[in-house]
């Protein structure tokens, strides 16, 4: 059986493999570019179910990815429609006190959207591309990336096709990656950390209002677990727990559960009702988390692999998403640029792009592993307010690297660089202020010293010269 891709014989067939995030918006890329795209996703159409099996209910948008949907027009429709604006941190103490830490400039804010609508916007909008068909219930089972031929599980059994170059935008576990490895001289890494994720939802307050502010990414920093909550366009909050498998494992009974809030956060029992806080705490599974890089990201002109199926990284810095779109972004960009040499583009594809996710994967492992240490709130506080004080001091030479990271879209590598760079300039500062607050009251000290005693200065300045040249 064969798909439509093989009526358009004049175009460059594309086939993504993925109809998640990353694969519905890189189709509209590749239409609007003059190709012809097959999207293929191996489960069904989620416009079309109740509810979804999948992972986190809502994300942190913040400019890559913003940057990535204005170019195919569609931003001001998902932060208008389903965006709800994050404007800094609200910080829950154990106390239940609350500290907010604002992100910056009133422009900078993160969008808190619900991953279902996202990807069930950018899936209609595909199909109303005329050069796209969504294939739903296509699992890729294998890809021969000497030939491009695709073998699919269906619910009409096997199905094969061909394209002139495969997309793998299938996630973290992806089978295209997978061919990659056998036919390429191909590195690969993966990490699964320590931490595990399990979602909470919290019901709207009693006056159907939402139960804590809503602007705010809410944060339960703890020592080697902490709790987030982003807000939903429905007056609820899903809250996310990072905990180490071991202390979910001590977990096991409603007791458990209940002893473990009030002990680590009494506040938000309340908010989500004792027994609705048990009985999703006991339902809902807890996730793995997995940090992926591998090279290159291309076979010839051919295959690429886009999104978590690249580069699937820890989600401390909300990052995931907004790279995988701005994969898109830079990857049509160069297509481009090399006037649609496909060979062209995805060499230089690999060549820019995997030093800039390589960067994003180690800042994001970079954060979780300050989270355990020092998050746990009083250095997290004084440390952004160094940074915050720094930028008004010098906004030219200092930006924190959040702000590159989350607000702009320095790429990553460069990001990194620069926010390495500023540490030293930070550290050699806080030398230089020691030294003089040092030198400056000996100097004045030996200064009142030798006032009155012409030999005391001559002895003086006699060893400090001696000590200098030694
Ligand atoms: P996926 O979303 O995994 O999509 C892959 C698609 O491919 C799926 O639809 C799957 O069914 C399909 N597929 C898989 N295998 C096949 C196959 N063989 N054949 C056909 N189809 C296949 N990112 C942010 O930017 N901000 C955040 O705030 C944020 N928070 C996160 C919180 C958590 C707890 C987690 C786990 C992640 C978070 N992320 C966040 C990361 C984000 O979820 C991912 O980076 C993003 O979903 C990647 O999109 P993708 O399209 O590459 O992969
Ligand atoms: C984790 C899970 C707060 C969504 C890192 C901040 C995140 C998000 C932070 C998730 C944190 C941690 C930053 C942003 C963002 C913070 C950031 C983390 C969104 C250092 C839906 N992180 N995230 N840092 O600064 O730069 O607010 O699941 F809790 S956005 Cl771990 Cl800016």
């Amino acid at each position: 059986m064969m798909s439509q891709l093989r009526d358009t014989e004049r175009k460059h067939r594309v086939a993504v493999i993925g109809g998640g995030l990353v694969g519905s918006l890189n189709a509209i890329f590749f239409a609007r570019n003059g190709y012809s795209v097959a999207v293929y996703e191996s489960r069904s159409d989620m416009r079309q179910e109740e509810q979804i099996a999948g992972r986190s209910i809502n994300l942190a948008l913040s400019e890559r990815g913003r940057k990535a949907l204005r170019t195919v027009g569609l931003e001001d429709e998902v932060v208008n429609k389903f965006g709800i604006p994050m404007h800094g941190r609200m910080l829950h103490s154990h106390s239940g006190q609350t500290t907010i830490v604002p992100y910056g400039k009133p422009n900078e804010f993160l969008l808190s959207v619900d991953r279902r609508k996202l990807n069930e916007l950018l899936l209609s909008k595909a199909e109303q591309e005329d050069d796209i068909v969504l294939e739903f219930k296509h699992k890729l089972l294998k890809v021969d990336l000497t030939d491009c031929q695709m073998v699919f599980s269906s619910p009409d059994g096997e199905i094969h096709d061909m394209a002139d170059l495969v997309v793998g935008c299938d996630g973290a576990y992806s089978t295209v990656r997978k061919s990659f490895m056998r036919s390429i001289r191909f590195n690969f890494s993966q990490t699964y950390i320590l931490h595990g994720y399990k979602e909470l939802l919290m019901p709207a307050g009693d006056d159907g209002n939402y139960a804590m502010e809503k602007n705010y990414l809410h944060i339960w920093p703890r020592q080697t677990f902490m709790m987030i909550a982003l807000p939903n366009l429905d007056s609820t909050f899903t809250c996310t727990m990072f905990m180490p498998y071991d202390i979910f494992g001590t977990i096991k009974t409603q007791d458990d559960v209940l002893a473990f809030f009030e002990r680590e956060f009494p506040d938000a029992i309340s908010l989500f009702g004792r027994d609705r806080l048990l009985e999703t705490y006991m339902v809902n599974p807890v996730g793995p988390l997995i940090s992926i890089k591998c090279s290159p990201y291309h076979v010839e002109g051919r295959a690429v692999i886009m999104g978590d199926a690249a580069h699937a990284m820890v989600p401390f810095y909300g990052q995931g998403m907004n790279a995988g779109f701005e994969d898109c972004t830079i990857l049509h960009e160069l297509i481009h640029k090399h006037g649609g040499n496909l060979d062209a583009a995805l060499a230089e594809y690999t060549e820019t792009r995997n030093k800039d996710t390589a960067a994003i994967c180690d800042l994001a492992m970079y954060n979780y592993v300050e989270m355990r240490s020092l998050v746990a709130s009083r250095w997290f506080r004084i440390k952004k307010k160094i940074d915050n004080f720094l930028n008004w001091l010098m906004p030219q030479t200092f930006t924190p690297l959040y702000t590159m990271v989350t607000f702009t879209s320095i790429p990553y590598e460069m990001a990194y660089r620069r926010w390495q760079w500023q540490d030293k300039m930070i550290y050699r500062g806080l030398w230089c202020a020691a030294v003089t607050a040092l030198v400056v009251p000996i100097a004045v000290i030996a200064y009142n010293w030798t006032e009155d005693h012409p030999w005391k200065a001559r002895a003086l300045k006699y060893f400090v010269t001696k000590s200098l040249h030694r």
